[in-house]
């Protein structure tokens, strides 16, 4: 009779389960046209491939966001139509890329459909995905989608805010090249050490554990670094992904050919970035290593 009873609660939260997912995944039909106009007033179309039309809007729920109160982010992928775009496949190992930045620069998220639950086939024929984030203090965020339609990068960023009394303050400005996170201290530096806007960067990291180099770094999500960079006023961003030299890698191999191995990145990483427009950047980078994804910060000056 126990046992009964039992298999009766697990199938229970397994069906209450499922439909949690489908709520959350489901049609905001009555949000549509709030989330048109925060596309339309904020969101700075990025990559969109010249003539496909395909852009990815974005609703939330709820509708005004409250700082410190759970919220989902819902992102549609359209056709030049407005019909869901066919063809929405996984790229750097997901579906569909969130990353999230506050106002004040203090605040880094990098999340996924996937991480939520399964992508179902549903979501990708809807072309509809949704993750959930809770911003923990009041004010604007920078919120950026990146997806792949038929092999093509698409990338979409919109501007939220989240309202409340724990009001994040002005961003702080720190240009230092040596940081320390946790064990790990990373060096910084670019080529050339002027950056200058429109031009070609190589961005440099070297980092070491506790005194010693990191040799062994993993890829995360299919490159060995993962990098936002964004103008300290939101403006513009950037996504882009580091490679280490001398080491096989998806985008550049450079040297030795070290076969197919997923570790054995490090200690240098480095990544080409064009700053669009001369500013001050703040750049977040991700690199995984035992298992854990690092989060590195640093800010540049571009001329
Ligand atoms: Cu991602």
């Amino acid at each position: 009779m126990k046992s009964v009873f039992t298999t009766t609660m697990v199938k229970f939260f397994l069906i209450l389960n499922v439909l949690l997912f489908i709520f959350i995944s489901g049609p905001y039909a009555d949000e549509r046209g709030h989330g048109e106009h925060l596309h339309d007033a904020h969101s700075v179309k990025a990559h969109s491939p010249a003539g496909s039309g395909i852009s990815i809007s974005m609703t939330s729920k709820p509708v005004n966001l409250r700082a410190g109160e759970a919220a989902t982010l819902r992102f549609s992928v359209k056709d030049g139509e407005g019909r869901p775009a066919r063809g929405v496949s996984v790229s750097h190992d997901r579906i569909l890329h969130v990353i999230i930045i506050s106002e004040d620069l203090s605040l880094f998220a990098h999340v996924h459909p996937e991480d939520f639950g399964l992508v179902t086939k549903e979501m990708v024929r809807s072309a509809q995905f949704g993750v959930r984030y809770d911003f923990p203090k009041a004010g604007r965020y920078l919120v950026a989608a990146d997806t792949a339609v038929d092999g093509t990068h698409i990338s979409n960023q919109f501007m939220v805010e989240a309202s409340g009394d724990n009001v994040m303050g002005a961003p702080r400005k720190d240009l230092s090249k040596e940081k320390k996170f946790g064990d790990y201290d990373v060096t910084f530096s670019s080529a050339p050490e002027q950056i200058t806007a429109k031009k070609e960067t190589v961005l440099r990291y070297e980092i070491k554990e506790n005194g010693r180099p990191v040799t062994d770094l993993e890829t995360y999500l299919a490159a060995p670094m993962h990098i936002a960079v964004v103008l300290t006023d939101l403006g513009n961003f950037i996504h882009a992904h580091g490679s280490s030299p001398g080491a096989h890698t998806v985008r550049q191999p450079v040297g030795h050919i070290h076969g197919t191995s997923d570790s054995g990145l490090g200690p240098v990483i480095e990544a080409k970035v064009v700053f669009p427009v001369k500013g001050t950047y703040r750049i977040f980078s991700e690199v995984k290593h035992r298992g854990r994804v690092l989060l590195l910060d640093f800010m540049v000056d571009a001329e």
